[in-house]
């Protein structure tokens, strides 16, 4: 099937392409987390959530493998390097206490995927320690087992996880088609241009869509018997 999208259609099979949801997670997108603990605006991220929601169940729907990522750290902070830990002089950082409890710890509430796209049983959940969903997770290794060659992704924030994830997902050989409504950035102008990154130079890092178009595409093939699969 193909996604209307920039630079030019995205061809994929839902059976080696999935879904691949980043980091909405309350620490991130709720109120009162992380990421107004480090001076956001919060309902920026908020928005991507809906559309997201949408595409969420709507690859369910198509039978879509699906994997979530979070980032954070062990509760005692081993695989928090110093220059994560120390970057900023935060008053309150990772490990501290916030009011959906330490920052980006696994187990805590904040930590935790926002409840409108909580992950069901069978859609692996990677935690990963960094800002690309690849790096020191086993991501690479689950896509693979599966047999998935394409990756469509949601999540925030669009120029740090997203990018850094699309970024190591194009070099491992993975095409990636970025939902642009279902990404989003404390910085709408950050947001802006690194969509216009991904699709430059001919889709230097993969493509971009949006929820619509993607939608669209899933609904018409389920519309359309495909050949050889007709009855009769
Ligand atoms: N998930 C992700 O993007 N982590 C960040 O820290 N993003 C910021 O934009 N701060």
């Amino acid at each position: 099937m193909a996604v209307q999208a920039e630079p030019y259609d995205f061809e994929f099979d839902p059976k080696t392409a999935a879904l691949l949801i980043i980091d909405m997670q309350r620490d991130f997108v709720y109120r009162g987390g992380f990421g107004e603990a480090l001076g956001n605006d919060t309902s920026l991220l908020l928005k991507a959530v809906p559309p997201t929601e949408r595409v969420l169940q709507a690859a369910r729907r198509a039978g879509m493998f699906i994997v979530h990522t979070r980032e954070g750290h062990r509760p005692d902070l081993s695989d928090l390097h110093r220059t994560k830990k120390h970057r900023g002089r935060l008053k309150v950082g990772i490990g501290d206490p916030g009011p959906m409890g330490r920052i980006l710890v696994r187990g805590e509430h904040g930590h935790d995927i926002v409840d409108e796209l909580r992950p069901r049983d069978g859609e692996p959940v990677i935690d990963k320690p960094g800002k690309g969903s690849f790096h020191a997770t086993d991501l690479d290794t689950i896509l693979r087992t599966r047999g998935i060659q394409q990756l469509i992704v949601c999540g925030v924030t669009t120029e740090v996880c997203v990018h850094t994830s699309v970024r190591e997902a194009n070099d491992r050989g993975y095409d990636c088609l970025v939902l642009q409504d279902c990404v989003s950035s404390y910085f709408p102008e950050f947001h802006e241009v690194g969509i216009k990154m991904i699709k430059a130079q001919g889709g230097i890092f993969g493509w971009v869509s949006d929820s619509k178009r993607f939608l669209d595409a899933l609904a018409e093939a389920q519309a359309t018997p495909r050949a050889g699969s007709a009855r009769g």
